[in-house]
């Protein structure tokens, strides 16, 4: 019997109001079930934000050095724990076990960055323009906040979001995808170890439309915080909208790298291979399409073709396979549907394309790591997100046109340009309109401690991580304190 998980609301591990549950398999061999999750509803969603609600009567006024003291001591609990929380989410992402720990590291580097704001939190003192006043700004929480996250980021992306909501005082109502509750679990268990006060974090794990929708359309939620899909994050923005909740969206990519004739050719080959295939392409920052000046583009591909077909793809957990399976069935069917359309849109299909059988393969949702040269600006799979291991690659004739090749895409989360040219790369770096840019390394691996996100329709101006993160979970307050003892009116003439 696989074990069972339950919805963690006001401090206690319940079962969901419907008393039904749903399946967590693995999809790398989908005979193995991680565990089974509460299949829950608006009811537990209402308890869960009742709980955060009444919570946020107290935590709001834990002053924040001491609300940091706690995710300090839950990152050191996540170091602890690592391996296995990798472990697990291995079995329930399928990405390779060192991408996996790499996930829970993202985890603890948001906790312990975070907890050091703690203590800084800063706002501003500015003179006033009249005298025997006193004024600054403070940073104040919201109250309860819904989170609605992804599986491709199983514990990093609800630590990019809780840790900096609760720093700043906030309570949270947490819905992870139903494809990876498993590290959500872990993740708040581990918070709620660290000693975060019942009430102040909730889980309640199922459907977009059984959790996700009544969160979104809760009164008494402020902010939901979400990161998906454009369409889906369209949705969310309308829901938000009415009542003029927050809302903060993490949405699609469609991420270029840009090859020029001075790059180091192996280096930028390696950073494709990385780029491209690193979580089965599964990352919103995934590098989904190469330009390469038109000097070294034979070569460039050559060599990364002849670098893929060497990639193992298979299970997570065994270490010398170099790449995981899709997270499902729609999405490898989704994959091989973009290949289809790449092949009948004109592409050069140079290696991969096919759903891997056979052997293990049979029980797990594998797909060959996949490339296609030649691709204009005009094909399908040049424009749209497909967010699995196929990789476009276009020629350009001159560093103008690669700048001009990157930014044509409805989306704008990152880029990156390959050369040994300083005037390149600068030119590049001003001229990308993406949230995130590299020299000479591929477009995936951001770090916590700066902004993470991007423009146009990649999100709606909002950052998470860095300290920009506290602008999301927090408002500024101006206040002005007169110790003059008389009426003094700003602006006006005397
Ligand atoms: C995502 O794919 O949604 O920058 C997040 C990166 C990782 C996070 C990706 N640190 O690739």
């Amino acid at each position: 019997m696989p074990q069972a998980y339950k919805n963690f609301i006001n401090g206690e591990w319940v079962a969901s109001q419907r008393g039904e549950t749903f399946e967590d398999r693995n999809p790398a061999n989908t005979d193995e079930v991680v565990g089974v999750f509460q299949k829950s509803d608006q009811r537990d969603v209402n308890a869960a934000i009742e709980a955060a609600k009444e919570a946020y009567k107290k935590w709001r006024l834990v002053p924040a050095p001491r609300r940091a003291e706690l995710i300090y001591y839950a990152g050191q609990l996540l170091v602890k724990r690592k391996e296995d929380y990798a472990t697990a989410m291995t079995r329930e992402m399928g990405k390779v076990l060192k991408e996996s720990r790499g996930d829970v590291e993202e985890a603890i580097d948001i906790s312990y960055f975070t907890a050091g704001e703690g203590r800084r939190m800063y706002g501003q003192t500015t003179p006033s323009g009249l005298p025997n006043k006193f004024q600054m700004s403070i940073r104040q929480p919201l109250g309860v906040c819904a989170m609605i996250t992804p599986w491709n980021f199983p514990m990093a992306i609800p630590s990019w979001k809780v840790i900096p909501a609760l720093v700043c005082g906030n309570t949270v109502v947490l819905k992870p995808a139903t494809e990876t509750p498993m590290s959500s679990v872990n993740f708040i268990q581990t918070l709620a170890d660290a000693g975060i006060p019942k009430g102040v974090i909730n889980l309640v794990t199922s459907t977009g439309s059984q959790v996700g929708t009544p969160l979104m359309n809760h009164p008494d939620v402020k902010i939901v915080s979400f990161t998906g899909s454009s369409e889906v994050g369209s949705i969310v923005s309308k829901a938000c909208a009415p009542d003029f909740k927050h809302c903060s969206l993490e949405m699609g990519g469609k991420n270029c790298m840009v090859v020029m004739p001075s790059a180091k050719l192996d280096l930028a080959v390696d950073g494709a291979l990385w780029g491209a295939f690193g979580t089965t392409g599964q990352r919103c920052t995934a590098t989904s399409r190469i330009v390469v000046h038109k000097d070294v583009y034979k070569q460039f591909v050559e060599k990364l073709t002849e670098c893929t077909k060497k990639l193992k793809v298979g299970h997570g957990l065994d270490p010398t396979v170099d790449m995981g399976p899709a997270i499902n069935q729609s999405q490898l069917d989704n994959d091989l549907r973009y290949i289809g359309i790449g092949k009948k849109d004109g592409g050069r299909l140079v290696t991969g394309g096919e759903r891997l059988t056979g052997g293990i393969y049979d029980k797990g949702y594998f797909l060959q790591p996949t490339i296609f040269a030649d691709i204009t600006q005009q094909m399908t799979i040049w424009k749209e997100e497909i967010f699995g291991p196929v990789l476009s690659i276009a020629m350009c004739e001159s560093l103008e046109q690669g700048i001009e090749m990157a930014n044509d895409s409805a989306y704008g989360l990152s880029a990156s340009i390959y050369t040994q040219d300083i005037n390149e790369a600068f030119s590049a770096m001003r001229d990308v309109y993406t949230g995130i840019f590299y020299v000479n390394s591929p477009t995936i691996g951001a770090e916590v401690h700066l902004p993470f996100g991007g423009t146009k329709a990649t999100g709606n101006g909002h950052r998470e991580a860095g300290i920009q993160a506290l602008d999301v979970f927090s408002e500024w307050k101006s206040c002005y304190i007169d110790f003059s003892g008389t009426l003094q009116k700003a602006q006006i003439d005397e």
